[in-house]
């Protein structure tokens, strides 16, 4: 009897790994985690799961929770050298005059690192937990 139940177990969890894997349009994925931050305003943290196809940019997947998850959105800029710039997130954009921006992470086990390259050019890794941090320049 366990060992009909480990068995189903490890069937349903085999299932929904090979699901997890392929989830856009039959083609490998990989899933996400997104936390929005803002630490300026007392803004409580929001969390987003979503996945990328394989080898996508993080953009494809930011576009992928504004599509699908309510109360996600955000805008870009078009730099000439570097590509898409993350402008604003949930109606918050960054500011020339305050010296605000929307500052890139990757979190691990709790140590946070900037991406060395903006949301058209990042490429997720399965697993990735990435932040979006309102910061500021300003020494
Ligand atoms: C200053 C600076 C910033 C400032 C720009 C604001 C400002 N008004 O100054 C701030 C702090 C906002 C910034 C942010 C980021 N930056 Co920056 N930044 C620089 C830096 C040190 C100088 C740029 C500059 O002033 N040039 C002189 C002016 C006259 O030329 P400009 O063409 O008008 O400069 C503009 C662009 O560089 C643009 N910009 C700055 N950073 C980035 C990043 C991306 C992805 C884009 C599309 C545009 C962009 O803002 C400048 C002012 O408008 C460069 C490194 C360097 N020495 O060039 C890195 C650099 C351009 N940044 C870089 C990165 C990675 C980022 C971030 C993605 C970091 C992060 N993980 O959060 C973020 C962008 C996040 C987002 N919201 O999309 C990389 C880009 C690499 C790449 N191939 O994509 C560089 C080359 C540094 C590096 N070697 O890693 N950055």
């Amino acid at each position: 009897m366990a060992s009909t139940r480990t068995t189903l177990l490890f069937v349903v969890l085999l299932l929904f790994s090979i699901q997890g894997a392929l989830t856009i349009r039959g083609q490998a994925s990989v899933s996400i985690q997104l936390s929005v931050i803002n630490d300026l305003s007392n803004m409580s943290p929001e969390n987003y799961f979503t996945s990328v196809l394989k080898g996508g940019v993080l953009l494809g997947a930011l576009r992928r929770i504004q599509q699908t998850q309510p109360g996600f959105e955000f805008t870009v800029a078009e730099d000439p050298n570097y590509g898409l710039f993350l402008e604003s997130v949930n109606g918050v954009a960054g500011s020339e005059q305050d010296q605000t921006y929307w500052e890139i992470l990757s979190e691990n086990s709790e140590q946070y690192k900037r991406l060395n390259v903006g949301i058209g050019c990042y490429t997720p890794a399965e697993n990735e937990h990435i932040v979006l941090r309102f910061a500021t320049r300003a020494k």
